[in-house]
């Protein structure tokens, strides 16, 4: 690995063991390998933490770190990997495999050994140790292994051994750091969600009336792979017509229609990082009178929830102004009643609007599509929305789904409509990292009238 992402996660490591006590112990393993059937199992995905703090991504992996003793000197802080031996029998049949020696060196571990060897070792490593951090009751293979190895360390009392008198969950703290992307991450971030704006005007320029919704599927994972994205970062959802109106629609199976609006959801996933673009065009290459009604309406939404984007302001802003904009929208557009809803401020005291904007405008984008990090200060009283900070990132996705209903105009029936960007708080105000998207209705149809 190149000497300053290996810096990079070394320094994440030291955080860590930074806020631990002197000589606890954290203990982090990486995602199990899943079976399809028979003898394939699914593409492999490494665990999110165990990635930021390691940069390692071979199955079969665990990292211990030891925080440094009450003094330093004598008893200094060390990371150290269990990960899988090399043998040359299975990486004729499977691929390269580091082996702990070579991973020590490649990763800046300050040892390493055989993941057989993790309970002897933890055992050891636990013995004395005030604290042991982990990924608290996440899951019950690592939950059955802690009981093994506190087992262990309380049958080792008749010698003096003192077993941890605390278990400490790792995760909010790692948490907190995820939340803030440093520089390597934004840069991976800004490319990931560039390779997914191409990849949606490429899906634009391939429609056409007739086509199927997993044809146009295909032009997407085509421009993720050739750009050196590993995978999707979530199931692409390529919804024609009424489709859109499923909000996590995913069969991608349908025609489309002359007439159709088609929504695509779709991001790639590019060196462990998440991209997460929705946009919402014509399959004929132009949006008709109520659908571009409709659209303007979701894209003024999202400028407006754009606008309340900015370090110090809080998380929830985004979400207030686009409800505004959208409340006062359908009120306009007759798909509210102003004598039954009532005012634009009733539509939103009465939730009136979640019969066509029944989800949030956002949420925290990284490692994970949806990723880790508390929406609330949970510190202050109230526990407030969070104040935004530089080094966040965060999607901005207003929609509105009309499904046939008494009283609402037919021509807006089975149409949805999302716009969605990736977004990077900075020092000052924000940057769109999915630009590169056709967004605009001219821009779309300008992108469409060139096919
Ligand atoms: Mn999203």
């Amino acid at each position: 690995m190149a000497a300053a992402a290996v810096q990079t996660h070394a320094a994440r490591r030291a955080r860590v063991l930074a806020a631990m006590p002197p000589g606890a112990v954290a203990v982090l393993g990486t995602a199990p390998e899943v079976a399809r059937n028979g003898d394939s199992d699914y593409p492999y995905r490494h665990d999110s933490y165990f990635y930021y703090l390691t940069g390692f991504t071979e199955p079969e992996s665990v990292v211990v770190l030891v925080a440094a003793g009450a003094d330093a000197a004598s008893a200094p802080a060390r990371s150290i990997l269990f990960c899988r031996q090399k043998n040359v029998e299975r990486e004729i049949w499977e691929g390269f495999r580091h082996g702990p020696d070579g991973a020590r060196a490649a990763f800046g571990f300050d040892a390493a050994y055989p993941i057989e060897d993790l309970d002897g070792e933890i055992t050891r490593l636990l013995a004395d140790a005030p604290a042991l951090y982990c990924a608290l009751a996440s899951n019950p293979a690592l939950d059955a292994q802690i009981k093994l190895w506190l087992g262990s360390v309380r049958r080792m009392a008749r010698t003096g051994v003192t077993p941890p008198a605390s278990a400490v969950d790792l995760l909010p703290l790692l948490d907190d750091m995820r939340l803030i992307k440093d520089d390597g991450e934004q840069a991976t971030m800004l490319r990931a969600a560039t390779i997914s704006g191409a990849a949606h005007a490429r899906a634009m320029r391939a429609s056409r009336p007739g086509m199927y919704e997993y044809e146009i599927e295909a032009e997407l994972l085509y421009e993720f792979r050739r750009n050196g994205a590993q995978a999707p970062a979530y199931n692409s959802i390529v919804a024609a017509g009424a489709n859109a109106c499923v909000l996590h629609y995913s069969a991608n199976d349908a025609q489309t229609k002359d007439g159709d609006l088609v929504l695509i959801d779709a991001g790639c996933e590019l060196d462990g990082y998440a991209s997460d673009i929705t946009r919402t065009y014509p399959v004929n290459g132009r949006y008709s009178a109520p659908q571009k009604r409709l659209y303007e309406l979701v894209l003024a939404a999202q400028s407006a929830a754009l606008a309340a984007i900015a370090p110090g302001l809080p998380y929830s802003g985004a979400h207030d102004a686009a409800l505004r904009v959208l409340s006062e929208g359908m009120l306009d557009l007759g798909l509210l009643n102003k004598d039954i809803h009532g005012g634009v401020a009733d539509v939103i005291a009465n939730k009136h609007y979640m019969r066509f904007y029944m989800h949030g405008t956002g949420h925290w984008l990284g490692m994970d599509v949806h990723d880790v990090g508390m929406y609330r200060d949970v510190n202050a009283a109230g526990k407030p929305s969070r104040a935004l900070q530089p080094g966040m990132v965060l999607t901005v996705e207003p929609g509105i789904y009309v499904r046939p209903a008494d009283g609402v105009p037919e021509e807006y029936w089975n149409t949805g409509i999302r716009i969605e960007d990736d977004v990077l708080v900075g020092a000052d105000g924000h940057t769109i990292l999915s630009a590169a998207a056709p967004k605009t209705v001219a821009e779309i149809e300008e992108v469409m009238l060139a096919r």
